[in-house]
């Protein structure tokens, strides 16, 4: 069994070197341990630092390409290294690394797929309180939109399976958190969570200039995931909307023109034709979206068969002829197929 512990980083220099020492070099029920550290184009020596600190894989973006590829190309590198369960923490040393052994145990004990470490945001005394009352709500949302009950859902502390990080697809760019999650509960992947610890950190965030890009980026993903994983519901209330506004305004004039004949009411029938129609195209809207979300799930089973057959071509157990674990889907007859 395989750990591989991947560290996305964007210009993390200076607070490196301490995660990296606190690191544990085994962990029960794993033969080996490994480190892998996704460089974001970061503009300091971050991936040197890496390298210096013997870390078995550095891989380095030319470019800034933010947060969720980071972490999704981590997972690439760590599934090609042949990892049975991959590890995800941050840089700056808020996630106590001695609570990684408690991270894998329920995928250990093949309880879940993902298991997400869980700070207690709401006690968490150096969180403000705007912080924690949007972590709050944050997680309460992911909580509704996944069918999880996931506590502490932008915790970066996790640890996934072999079989989760195949299935996994980050289309989001900018972070990973809510929307892995969100598939999880989507995608039918056993999701947990255990509490961690986390300890204050002095740096400015990465990911975060401020309180309202915070909030800006967060409902933005969280709008757009709903439009992504419920796009029926997502467009009928958003048509159904319109069309009480139709139909309430419709009403106004049979009012008006029942009481006085309706003359200089005419732009109110204007108004709930129009909305009538747009709440009508937004439905159909709907229809359509149902549809590409339905093909986009067939796209999802290729690439998971595709990532199996070109591991397969690589290392990792895929390569060593191992059968897919039982769960990961139906019959499989190219991806059963041993290597030649
Ligand atoms: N690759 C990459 N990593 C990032 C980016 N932004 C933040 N990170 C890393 O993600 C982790 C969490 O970032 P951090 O700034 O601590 O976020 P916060 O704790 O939510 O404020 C750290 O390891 C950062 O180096 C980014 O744009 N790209
Ligand atoms: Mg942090």
């Amino acid at each position: 069994m395989k750990l591989v512990i991947q560290i996305p980083c964007l210009d993390e220099e200076e607070t490196l070197p301490r995660t990296l020492a606190a690191l544990p070099r085994q962990v029960r029920g794993f033969d080996e341990v490994e480190v892998l550290v996704i460089d974001d184009g970061s503009r300091d020596a971050t991936a040197d630092v890496a390298r210096a600190h013997g870390v078995h894989e550095v891989v380095r973006f030319p470019n800034h390409q933010g947060l969720a590829r980071a972490f999704a190309a981590g997972l690439d590198h760590a599934l090609q290294r042949g990892a049975d369960v991959i590890v995800n923490t941050d840089a700056d040393d808020q996630y106590d690394a001695r609570d990684i052994e408690a991270l894998v145990q329920p995928i250990l004990r093949g309880e879940a797929d993902m298991v997400v470490g869980d700070r207690d945001p709401s006690r968490l005394a150096h969180f403000s309180v705007a912080k924690r009352a949007l972590q709050g709500l944050g997680s309460w949302a992911v909580r509704q939109l996944s069918s999880t009950t996931i506590p502490d859902a932008t915790s970066g502390f996790r640890a996934v399976s072999r079989a989760a990080a195949l299935k996994i697809n980050v289309l989001s760019d900018f972070t990973y958190t809510l929307e892995t999650i969100i598939q999880a509960g989507k995608k039918q992947i056993a999701v947990t969570h255990v509490p961690v610890r986390a300890r204050p950190t002095e740096r400015p965030s990465r990911l975060f200039s401020g309180a309202s890009h915070y909030i800006r980026r967060s409902v933005a993903t969280l709008l757009r995931m709903y439009a992504f994983y419920e796009p029926f519901k997502f467009f009928f209330l958003m048509g159904g909307v319109l069309i009480a506004a139709s139909t309430l305004i419709g009403i106004r004039f049979l009012y008006n023109y029942v009481s006085d004949g309706g003359a200089g009411h005419i732009q109110s029938l204007i108004l709930a034709g129009a909305l009538l129609m747009i709440g009508a195209v937004t439905w159909l809207f709907g229809v359509l979206a149902d549809l590409v979300g339905r093909n986009r799930q067939l796209s999802e089973e290729i690439l998971l068969r595709m990532r199996r057959l070109e591991l397969r071509a690589g290392s990792g157990p895929e390569a060593r002829g191992a059968p897919p674990r039982e769960d990961e889907a139906a019959p499989r007859r190219v991806a059963d197929r041993r290597p030649r």
